[in-house]
């Protein structure tokens, strides 16, 4: 539970507070997407995009971000063009998003901080890209993302294309199973992979109706069963790549990642902006898409809670 005093440290704006009292349908967007995982200004026409989507749909959105040691939940235009186009904002997670607020600083929020802060406003959809998972390799790296222990441990819904495909998508399917997180394929039998709509792994869970999610969901918390579970929406045909095409930019990505040295919270913004590189920016308008699309949904799942 979210003690009484973490309002202390979080601003919600207006329309987000009186949609919350009213219990009204919210839905969290995350901003290190904005951050670190697309550059400006498509970063902040995406996040624009998505949240009047949201609005469309009959939702109210609600960026989450710290913003000089706020955890803001919503953001004014403003702000969000100020983050979009900001330099040396911190990437938060579990770890690191309570050392943002207690030294005054401002970043971008991970699926995991995103959780964190959309339960402590009381949201319960949340929509994002590609959720971070189990990196190829982490048998000897020990990379493994925080936003899965997140998941087995805060109740939200999290609407994503899938795990990112520079993941190793079979491991990261295996940890959220031990941690007990539902994977819930929308219309799919297989699990999508981020840029492409399908992938070698059968979808452990498939629903096909937004209402029928916001059951499950519900069904979960009156059985007392603690966590979140991830909806995997695949991306719209029209803006699909091939799993066979990002095969290939996947590994070059990954060798010059491993050449380059990167390593810990710079794996995945590197990764991303190689392959955005090496696609000639077609993988960063298929990213736009899914986010877009996953906001839809968010939005739709939102409004049957
Ligand atoms: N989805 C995207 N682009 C992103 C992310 C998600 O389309 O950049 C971000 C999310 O904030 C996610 C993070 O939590 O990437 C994963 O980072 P890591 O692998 O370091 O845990
Ligand atoms: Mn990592």
């Amino acid at each position: 539970m979210t003690p009484e005093s973490a309002k202390t440290y979080v601003d919600i704006l207006e329309p987000v507070a009186s949609a919350l009292a009213a219990g009204r349908p919210v839905v969290a967007l995350e901003s290190t997407i904005i951050t670190h995982g697309m550059p400006w200004p498509d970063n902040s026409r995406m996040a624009e995009n998505v949240e009047r989507i949201i609005s469309e749909e009959g939702a109210t959105p609600a960026t989450i971000a710290v913003v000089d040691g706020r955890i803001k939940i919503g953001l004014s235009p403003e702000e969000r063009e100020a983050l979009a186009k900001s330099q040396g904002a911190m990437k938060l997670s579990r770890a690191d998003l309570a050392f943002a607020v207690s030294q005054g600083r401002t970043g971008g929020t991970t699926v995991a901080a995103t959780m964190i802060a959309a339960r402590m406003a009381g949201i319960k959809v949340f929509a994002t890209g590609g959720i971070g998972g189990v990196h190829m390799g982490a048998e000897t790296s020990f990379d493994i993302s925080a936003d899965l222990d997140e998941l087995a441990r805060t109740p939200v819904i999290v609407v994503s294309a899938g795990p990112k495909a520079i993941l190793d998508i079979e491991k990261t399917l295996e940890v959220l199973e031990s941690g007990g997180v539902p994977v819930v394929a929308f219309g799919s039998d297989v699990v999508p992979a981020f840029w492409s709509r399908t992938s070698p792994f059968p979808a452990p869970l498939r629903l096909d109706a937004p209402g029928a999610i916001a059951d499950f969901f519900r069904t979960r918390l009156a059985l007392g069963l603690d966590g979140g579970m991830l909806v995997a929406n695949p991306v719209p045909e029209a803006s699909e790549i091939s799993v066979a095409e990002m095969a290939g930019y996947i590994k070059a990505a990954q060798s010059a990642a491993s050449e380059a040295g990167v390593s810990g919270k710079a794996v995945t913004p590197y990764l991303l902006g190689k392959i955005l590189e090496l696609t000639g920016g077609t993988s960063l308008k298929t990213n736009i898409a899914l986010v877009e699309n996953n906001a839809r949904l968010a939005a739709r799942i939102a409004r049957e809670l």
